[in-house]
């Protein structure tokens, strides 16, 4: 398969995922800006988004959506998702806050047109989400459960965020995410995309 990625973007939580996993995965760079693959291809035939993430399968089938994406690698290497009772649908649950909550709330902190006013309601919104999930990190050294799962990769990926515009994060989480950060599908994914592997 093919992951559609831009590096330190969302798409980074599929491609912890994919290294995790260890899946045959040709990894295939979009600048976002210009909507061209690193092979001069236009992005938007493969995604009319135009947005990262992107896994295109063998057969030619193209899913979207971070959610759809995690969720699909998660079925084939089912230890990243509790399959049984109310933990499935509590880590579902969890999966869609990072989703539509934290991430969407960063929106205005990577707009250029977006006013100083509007990142500061933002970084603090942020924090605010982050606050929420800390609760779940005092019982357990993964946020759904006692094991890794396709959450922590796309949390990570928040919480480098985070710490990369100046939010308030809490000592938990900071933590958590260096941890996370010693696994060797992270820095794997960190150094496929050119991005720096040290705290
Ligand atoms: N709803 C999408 C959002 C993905 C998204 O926000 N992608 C960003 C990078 S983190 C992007 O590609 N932005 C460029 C654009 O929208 O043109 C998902 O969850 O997969």
């Amino acid at each position: 398969m093919k992951l559609y990625y831009s590096p330190g973007a969302c798409s980074l939580a599929a491609d912890i995922v994919i290294h995790e996993a260890n899946l045959p995965t040709t990894f295939i760079k979009v600048d976002l800006k210009t909507k061209l693959t690193e092979n001069g291809d236009d992005y938007r035939a493969i995604n009319a988004k135009g947005y990262v993430p992107a896994l295109q399968l063998d057969d030619g089938d193209v899913l979207t959506e971070n959610v759809a994406i995690l969720s699909y690698l998660a079925s084939l290497t089912p230890r990243f998702m509790p399959q049984d009772g109310m933990a499935k649908w509590h880590a579902l649950e969890t999966l869609a806050f990072v989703s539509t909550e934290l991430h969407k709330s960063f929106k205005p902190i990577f707009n250029p047109a977006a006013s100083e006013e509007q990142k500061t309601a933002a970084k603090a919104l942020v924090a605010q989400r982050l606050g929420l999930l800390e609760q779940g990190l005092a019982e357990r050294d993964f946020i759904v459960g006692d094991d890794f799962t396709v959450v922590d990769a796309y949390l990570f990926v928040m919480l480098l965020w985070a710490q990369k515009h100046g939010v308030s994060v809490p000592p938990s989480l900071t933590r958590y995410a260096d941890t996370l950060r010693k696994r060797p599908s992270v820095s794997a994914a960190l150094k496929m995309e050119g991005l720096s592997t040290g705290s």
